[in-house]
Parts: C-alpha cells; structure tokens; sequence
C-alpha cells in the first residue's frame, strides 16, 4: 500500500494555517460590537461590545477610521446625573467577559468625520498590552434600537 506524499510546501501550509488558528484563539475575541446610528451633524458616537481575553491582558487604546479619536469611557450615576469620565486602560482577566453597555462602560467616538449610518460597519482597532492590534467590525443599528441581535 502506498501511502498518499506529503510535499514540503503542504505541510508548511497546514503548519500557518495551524499557526493562524492558534494566534485567533490565544488573542482576544471582541463580540457583538455595534453602535447607535447618529443624527446628521452629530460630533460624538458611542461602541457598545464584549471582550474576552484568553489570557490577562490590558486594553490601552482605540481608534477607528471614523473619528478623530476614540476614547474608553465609564458611567457613573450621581445624585440622578450621569456622568461619563474617560478612563486610561481597561483590564481584562483571563476568559472573563469585560461588557461595555448603554449606561456602563463604552468607548466614545469624538469627532466623528461622518454620521454613522444605520445598517452600516465600521471598523475599530483596539491596542492591547499582550495581544496587540486587534480589529473588529461595528455594526450600527437604528437610533432606539439596542444591540446586536443574533
Ligand atoms: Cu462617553
């Protein structure tokens, strides 16, 4: 019986195809990122998303192709006012979802360069300590509407 030849060059293939499976799962995973259409003339948008990190790690920065620059913000209730405040870094711990939602923590898009359309994407790149660059794609949903449905 002869057994089926296995050339170099399809082994190097399965190998960087391995290797690229192996970066995505060791990574970070953004899920579920969408933003709220905005009205036209509007300066400033917000990203709503889980991330999880595989292993501890630290988000240090954003920016998308869409705005000027974008910022990690929290949410905080006092005496019936919220308050947003710009926050440096967030930290991730290892397989444990990190959620930025309406009311909570979420990036803010500061000056927008244009409107976000609903039924749209834009892309978002997210700078971690440990993974690196990481993009993923926003979805914008009509101004009312809240989420990503699946
Ligand atoms: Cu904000």
């Amino acid at each position: 019986m002869k057994l089926p030849a296995v050339y170099p060059w399809q082994a190097l293939l399965w190998l960087s195809l391995l290797l690229t499976a192996c970066t995505q799962n060791s990574a970070v995973q953004i899920n579920d990122a969408w933003a709220h259409a905005t009205p036209p003339g509007a300066i400033a948008g917000a990203v709503y998303m889980e991330v999880i990190a595989a292993s501890d790690d630290e988000l240090l920065a954003v920016t998308t192709p869409v705005a000027e620059r974008a910022e990690i913000h929290s949410s905080t209730t006092r005496d019936g006012m919220m308050q947003m405040r710009p926050v440096a870094t967030v930290a991730l711990q290892a397989g444990q979802a990190v959620r930025f939602t309406p009311g909570g923590m979420h990036l803010m898009l500061m000056n927008l360069h244009r409107p976000l359309t609903a039924d749209t994407g834009f892309s978002l790149s997210l700078r971690f300590k440990h993974a690196g660059e990481v993009s993923a794609q926003v979805h914008v949903v009509p101004p009312g509407s809240t989420g990503v449905t699946h």
